[in-house]
């Protein structure tokens, strides 16, 4: 997934693409999902959705301003449009009583359901299907086709190497069990997660943003509200080759002024470092603006990522949690 780079290591400022090719249209999947806006995290109590719930709050809120969601009876947060919610199935009494008796107020406009499992405890593997079959009779009332996403939480390292032999075997099980269930009317993915390892978290949670917007569309959505978190003027992450990544622009002026310096920082960075195959960073002050320009490893292809921010000169400049939170949230996209 991703942008394809290749293994070069100049950047020829030549290249650079007119911003605004680079803008693509609305796709009909985005329109529709944006009708829907629910993102449910559901599955049995004690299975880790708070958990879950709150790393990636964490991690999101050091590159947005989230908002709090007031509609929901069960307030989470509010991210690219999307409520993100939880809901506790398990406990008999409870469960009928609250959530049997209105499920709209909990399932309706849900584009994306995800349930946790907790793998660790195989003894409710039998209850944690049932609650699924459940939720799946729901949406089917309700005649809404959210993408399912199943979480194979608690899949810590530790504990995967110490029950290698059983655990595979176990979670194929459960998959066939799942699948039959949704008997193919719904699309459910799984994914195996940890709190002990955040980017499994981090990389699932992408990959369904993904599902319910286009790339392009979430690289800006991301550095958008990463400048407006760090008050940017305007915001570039470029590839190796000069492609276009992801943009932010405040204002005509901002977007003349860092288009136009663009080749000349990219050019500087790069000749000052020319073999190095470490990250670079470099601060320049100039005319009132202060620019921030990076390069940055993209492991999965050996090739970099430059992310240029421009503030105003009186901003403090940009903590290193700021862009090491954006960095990571990049790497987890593409
Ligand atoms: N081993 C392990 N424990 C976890 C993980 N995620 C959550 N937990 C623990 O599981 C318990 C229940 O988590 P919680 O998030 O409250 O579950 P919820 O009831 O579904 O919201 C807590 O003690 C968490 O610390 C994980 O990935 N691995
Ligand atoms: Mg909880």
């Amino acid at each position: 997934m991703g942008i394809i780079l290749t293994k070069e290591d100049s950047i020829n400022t030549s290249q650079i693409p007119p911003l605004e090719a680079m803008l693509k249209e609305k796709s009909a999947l985005e329109e529709k999902r944006e009708s829907e806006d629910k993102i449910l995290f559901t599955g049995l109590d004690n299975s880790g959705k708070t958990s879950i719930i709150y790393s990636l709050k964490r991690e999101i809120s050091q590159i947005a301003l989230l908002k709090p969601t007031r509609q929901a009876q069960r307030q989470i947060f509010k991210y690219l449009g999307k409520q993100i919610s939880e809901w506790d199935l398990g406990g008999q009494e409870l469960y009928r009583i609250a959530y049997l008796k209105e499920p709209t107020k909990f399932f309706d406009h849900t584009s994306v359901c995800i349930y946790t499992i907790d793998i660790q405890d195989s003894k409710r593997y039998d209850e944690a299907l049932s609650y699924f079959r459940d939720v799946i009779i729901q949406f089917k009332k309700l005649q809404i086709n959210p993408l399912i996403y199943v979480f194979f939480h608690k899949a810590d390292p530790e504990y995967l190497k110490l029950n290698s032999v059983h655990i595979k075997g176990k979670l194929i099980d459960l998959q066939e069990r799942i699948k039959k269930i949704v008997n193919e009317e719904f699309n459910v993915t799984f994914f195996e997660t940890t709190i002990y390892e955040l980017w499994t978290i981090m990389s699932s949670f992408s990959q369904i943003l993904l599902q319910l917007y286009p790339l392009s569309h979430l690289l800006d959505e991301t550095i958008g509200q990463f400048s407006e978190k760090v008050n940017s003027n305007a915001s570039i992450v470029l590839d190796q080759n000069s492609l276009l990544i992801a943009k932010y622009f405040k204002d005509e002026t901002s977007k003349r002024i860092i288009q136009n310096s663009t080749p000349y920082f990219l050019t500087l960075l790069d000749s000052l470092d020319k073999n190095s195959g470490e990250s670079k960073e470099m601060l320049v002050n100039r005319a009132e603006k202060q620019f921030f320009i990076a390069r940055f490893p993209l492991e999965k292809t050996s090739g970099w990522i430059y992310l240029i921010i421009m503030r105003e000169q009186s901003e403090s400049p940009i903590s290193q949690q700021e862009i090491d939170a954006y960095i990571k949230i990049l790497y987890s996209i593409l």
